[in-house]
């Protein structure tokens, strides 16, 4: 089973810390790093690729190359077992606490000995590091957050990563004989922001055929059980699945009670209470009699408790249940956005700065999406790394502007992604703003302002006329980063107020605003932009996790900017900007 993609830049990111740790050169070390990030966004499936395919990757030259071939030819690599064998695990888990580098983790392990996430906690407070070079208190403080931050998001793992293991353990299962019907449920289904365990249901009629074909399968690294009806496992990659294969005529119940969420069960069940019923993952049953009303749909089972079905992102108990018995439900699912309703992305970048495709490469990704328009919003020159200037933006227009037209009904806009200062002020002057078609300014630098800097920096932003779009308005990193400590409400009141649209960022490890923000944001009657923020041609898809993050903040799609016509997206744009002369 491979995303061989980003198993391999994975492998050479690993390759890249292990140079580090070792006291290798710094150098090598970024040479890998800088190869794990072209390999992981590469547009072509790398396990097709030969050694000189291989090395048409930018960063990848013949060494890496051959590296590369070995994993995919044998799945090991000497060398990277080599310096593996060096540490131990414990070192490695180190580097992975937010803040400590590979650096520092070394340091901790040849001074005094930490080689455990928990050894470095107690060795904190035991107040072991005084006076160790580099570890200030401030350090230390940053340590403590990081670690608290990895075992907030626990053993939970991104939505993308266990969405695309689902797919495919479905995909899988459906092929096997007996199997009847199979899908995902639980918190995967509600598209939560992490998942904690991956859910699978099933009908069959060779239950045993298909569970021994799930504990057997390429992904499992233990079977931690096997049952008649339901098996969990493993994979090599440290997630749980559960299996569970349920009566056809149960399929329903069985889906309804699996997704979840608990508490939106809670809820359910007592609807079901009130009209003398009962409802399990078996189906809905008369209280009494205990005979069986319904359970093969969930369509049946919602309509026999009276309500409408309510789609899966909205099952959290945050007032569907109670806007489905008033009867508002069916108006806002009718309304809810789909990612059919997005006509185009407004945030993407290419390899003029941090980007890993180029523009014509995304171009014509974006066009197979089908969109009716595309912005293309490179990084502006303050976040310096990225070398951008103006004489480089102006050239990338005019390519951009010669392209209009060559991919099909597809419509090219001029954006940049600016960043907004300390002071809330963003790159390039007034007149130069003019010339993009969109433009989206971002928080990159700075995230330890007060609340009141912070504040006062976004709505200074919202205020420029020709700022379109809030990017990734919290700047959290899920599991690394927390978001900025602003005043989100005056947030949200700047921006209805001032037309500017607050963006879903739907990158994997960002989904920001969040959920429940943008549940809060749309009181204001704030409008939003669900954007890939892509940086290959392979991040367009990500837009499908935004789309359900909208959903799971009930966002419906004339709330979305990027789900109008152009004509109306361009009035939007135009914002409070002073009439071009
Ligand atoms: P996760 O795995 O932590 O990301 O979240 P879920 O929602 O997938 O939770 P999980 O895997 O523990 O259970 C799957 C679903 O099964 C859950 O969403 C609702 C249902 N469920 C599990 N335990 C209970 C329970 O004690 N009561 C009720 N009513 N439902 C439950
Ligand atoms: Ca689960
Ligand atoms: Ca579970
Ligand atoms: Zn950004």
């Amino acid at each position: 089973m491979g995303r061989p993609n980003e198993e391999v830049g994975a492998l050479l990111q690993e390759y890249a810390d292990l140079i580090s740790i070792t006291g290798g050169e710094a150098y090598k070390a970024r040479a890998y790093e800088k190869a794990a990030r072209a390999v992981g966004g590469y547009h072509e499936d790398i396990s097709r690729l030969d050694l000189s395919g291989l090395q048409q990757i930018p960063n990848v030259g013949k060494s890496i190359a051959e590296k590369i071939l070995e994993h995919l030819q044998t799945g090991t690599v000497p060398a990277v077992e080599e310096l593996r064998a060096k540490i131990p695990a414990g070192v490695r888990q180190l580097t992975a606490i937010p803040t400590l580098g590979p650096k520092k983790a070394v340091v901790l392990y040849e001074e005094l000995g930490i080689a455990s996430i928990d050894e470095l906690v107690d060795a904190i407070h035991a107040g072991k590091l005084h006076g160790l070079k580099g570890f200030g208190s401030k350090t230390e403080e940053n340590i403590l957050h990081g670690v608290e931050l990895m075992q907030q998001a626990g053993d939970r793992v991104h939505l993308a990563v266990a969405l695309e293991l689902a797919e495919d353990i479905v995909a899988e299962m459906s092929q096997v004989t007996g199997c009847e019907r199979c899908t995902y449920a639980g918190s995967l289904r509600r598209m939560r922001e992490t998942i904690g365990d991956i859910d699978i249901l099933a009908t069959s009629g060779a239950p045993a055929v298909l569970m021994d074909a799930f504990t057997t399968a390429s992904y499992v690294d233990e079977v931690i059980a096997h049952g008649d009806t339901k098996s969990s496992v493993r994979t090599t990659k440290g997630l749980q699945v559960d299996l569970r294969v349920v009566a056809p005529d149960a399929w329903g119940a069985a889906l309804q009670y699996f997704t979840g969420s608990k508490a939106h069960n809670i809820r359910t069940r007592e609807i079901a209470v009130r009209q003398g019923l009962k409802l399990s993952e078996y189906g809905l049953f008369d209280a009494e009699t205990e005979e069986k009303i319904v359970s093969e749909t969930e369509e049946e089972v919602y309509e026999r408790l009276g309500l409408p079905w309510v789609p899966p992102a909205l099952r959290e108990d945050r007032g569907e249940v109670e806007a489905a018995v008033r009867g508002e439900l069916p108006d806002l699912v009718a309304r809810l956005v789909t990612e059919d309703d997005i006509r185009g992305d407004l945030h993407t970048h290419t390899d003029l700065t941090d980007g890993l495709s180029t523009l014509e490469q995304m171009l014509e990704a974006a066009s197979t999406r089908g969109y009716e328009y595309y912005a293309v919003t490179d990084h502006a020159p303050n976040l310096y790394m990225q070398r951008m200037s103006d004489e480089k933006v102006l050239a990338q227009r005019e390519r951009l502007r010669a392209l209009d037209g060559k991919y099909g009904e597809m419509r090219l806009l001029h954006g940049s992604e600016l960043n907004i200062d300390p002071d809330g002020n963003v790159d390039w002057p007034a007149e130069f703003l003019q010339g993009f078609d969109v433009c989206i300014a971002s928080v990159h630098s700075h995230f330890n302002q007060s609340r009141e800097e912070l504040t006062r920096r976004i709505v200074r932003a919202c205020e420029n006329p020709y700022v379109n779009i809030i990017g990734h308005p919290t700047a959290r990193l899920i599991g690394k980063r927390p978001p900025i400590d602003a005043d989100l409400d005056e947030i949200f009141e700047a921006c209805a107020r001032t037309g500017t649209a607050l963006e879903i960022d739907s990158f994997p490890d960002r989904l920001d605003l969040k959920d429940e923000h943008i549940l809060r944001a749309k009181r204001y009657g704030v409008n939003f932009a669900i954007d890939s923020d892509s940086h290959s041609t392979r991040h367009l898809a990500f837009l499908r996790y935004g789309v359900g993050t909208a959903q799971r903040g009930w966002l419906t799609r004339d709330e979305v900017i990027n789900t109008w016509p152009l004509d109306r997206l361009r009035a939007f744009l135009r914002k409070g900007r002073p009439s071009r002369p």
